[in-house]
């Protein structure tokens, strides 16, 4: 089969017909209104972003090329050496693959794929001394994009571009930045680990690093590797059984996978699309994407769940580790509401159903004993999941009561020995460079032109409102 490159060559015409088809017939045509509300609220609704791989429907959630999770879960390639195992979750390459051909992976395209993902995963030298370099006390997400900034050291498309190359072979230049960009993650998420909290273990244990690359495996197995928590490859920091590494391996997976992309209005991906159509090469392009990402309304939200639910279980039931009654839980939900404050990881901006992604993430945890029947912290999370959409409707102000994705996330990473809060948004910036560097592949092939809206003064609006 082709490799992913000539895949997209193949794919490229008929996408770019398609295009300018709608772009000539179309482009005096009114797609939608805006207010006044808008224009002063953050842009909620408006439809002014050119987005191809997803679409988040309020009712049912996302949808990758118009399939959902649950489809895209049956039909999406796992790992070689899983393939046929019930637990083993389809790999963040695949969905990367899926998202920017719109065409599934045969298992062989994807075993290729991977191989060369791990064979492009080693840092430069001097992105590993500038990582080396930085405080332990910097915040891990600060780091991220430092290093991945700095790769553009080594851009081939802003050193081609210096050279002078046409416009229609941009994209060429960006697709082999963007899979080298992907490629380097899981090095620099671990390193980024060992630096800030594991310092101490290396010492202990003589050595320089947590966990080795393994060029057999893919690229969440890598990740897993290089935070030292996998049985083999890795220091095995928190001494996984064969099962709670292959099963931590998974969880990567499923996080990657699912978090990669969500529509093109995120801050995260929005940033990159933005920077990108200045032409700045895809490193500088996806570390703006990392540095909105770190902000608490939207990354690090995970990490608010996180605190909410290992606080609730102190106050309600201290060291134990039976559920307390649903009444205990409902007065302290209530408590939280009267105090005015939020219950992390319910409600959505867009959203106003469960979202799909929250479900899949309980499923996981739900599908193994030693989670679901042993983890306080993740039966918590159950339980919440059904006592407090009720809470939340009684109370009347949030549109939507249910868990949203980041209600679940954060404790499964907890359970496998990730405590490290600041740490969770991190493996998130992993995953989010499948969304918008597909896009801006896209926004390159189809020569999208540096974005520029018009902003106005107060005055002006009043005017234009009248
Ligand atoms: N608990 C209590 N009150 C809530 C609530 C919650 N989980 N979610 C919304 N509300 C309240 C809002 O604070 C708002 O109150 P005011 O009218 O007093 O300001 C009212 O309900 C209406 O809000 P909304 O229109 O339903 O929600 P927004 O689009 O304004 O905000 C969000 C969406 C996610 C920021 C909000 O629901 C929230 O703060 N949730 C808790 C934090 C959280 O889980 N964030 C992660 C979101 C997932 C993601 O995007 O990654």
């Amino acid at each position: 089969g082709k490799d992913l490159k000539s895949t997209l060559i193949s794919i490229i015409p008929e996408r770019k017909e398609a295009f300018l088809k709608v772009k000539k017939e179309y482009s005096d045509k009114t797609i939608g209104e805006l207010t006044v509300g808008q224009c002063l609220g953050g842009m909620r609704g408006t439809k002014s972003l050119y987005w191809e791989s997803s679409v988040l429907d309020p009712n049912e959630g996302i949808r990758f090329h118009n399939k959902t999770i649950d489809e895209c879960q049956e039909f999406l390639p796992k790992s070689k050496h899983e393939i046929g195992d019930k637990l083993s979750i389809f790999l963040p390459e695949s969905m990367f693959w899926y998202l920017l051909t719109g065409q599934v992976p045969t298992q062989e395209q994807v075993n290729a794929f991977s191989k060369e993902l791990a064979e492009k995963a080693e840092l430069p030298a001097y992105c590993e001394k500038i990582l080396d370099s930085l405080p332990s006390t910097l915040h891990p997400m600060t780091q991220m994009s430092i290093a991945i900034s700095a790769l553009n050291h080594d851009s081939l498309f802003a050193k081609a571009y210096e050279k002078g190359i046409a416009k229609a072979d941009y994209w060429e230049y960006v697709f082999d930045d963007v899979i080298n960009l992907i490629a380097k993650l899981p090095a620099i998420a671990g390193k980024i680990y060992q630096n800030t909290y594991k310092t101490d273990i290396l010492k202990s244990k003589n050595t320089s690093e947590l966990g080795q690359l393994n060029k057999d495996q893919d690229w969440s197995y890598n990740i897993a590797s290089f935070l030292g928590m996998t049985e083999k490859d890795s220091l095995n920091i928190n001494n996984f059984s064969t099962t709670e590494s292959k099963d931590f391996v998974n969880l990567v997976r499923l996080y990657c996978a699912l978090h990669g992309d969500h529509e093109g209005g995120n801050v995260s991906s929005h940033a990159t699309h933005l920077v990108g159509s200045a032409l700045s090469d895809p490193y500088l392009s996806y570390s703006a994407g990392i540095q909105g990402l770190a902000g608490p309304l939207h990354g690090l939200a995970a990490q608010e769940v996180v605190r909410f639910i290992t606080t609730m279980k102190e106050k309600l039931v201290g060291n134990g580790d039976k559920l307390p009654s649903d009444e205990k839980i409902v007065e302290y939900l209530w408590s939280i509401l009267n105090s005015g404050r939020v219950i992390p990881g319910y409600g959505h901006a867009v959203l106003r159903k469960p979202d799909p992604r929250f479900k899949a993430m309980l499923e996981f945890g739900l599908a193994r004993p030693s989670i679901a029947e042993n983890d306080i912290f993740f039966q918590f999370v159950h339980k919440l999941s059904q006592v407090a959409p009720g809470v939340l409707t009684e109370h009347g102000k949030t549109k939507n009561p249910y868990p949203n994705v980041d209600s679940g996330s954060g404790i499964l990473f907890y359970h496998y020995g990730i405590k490290e809060t600041l740490y969770f948004t991190v493996i998130f910036g992993c995953s989010r460079a499948l969304g918008p560097l597909n896009q801006l592949i896209w926004d390159r092939i189809l020569g999208l032109p540096i974005e520029r809206p018009k902003s106005i003064d107060l005055a002006t609006i009043a005017k234009l409102s009248k």
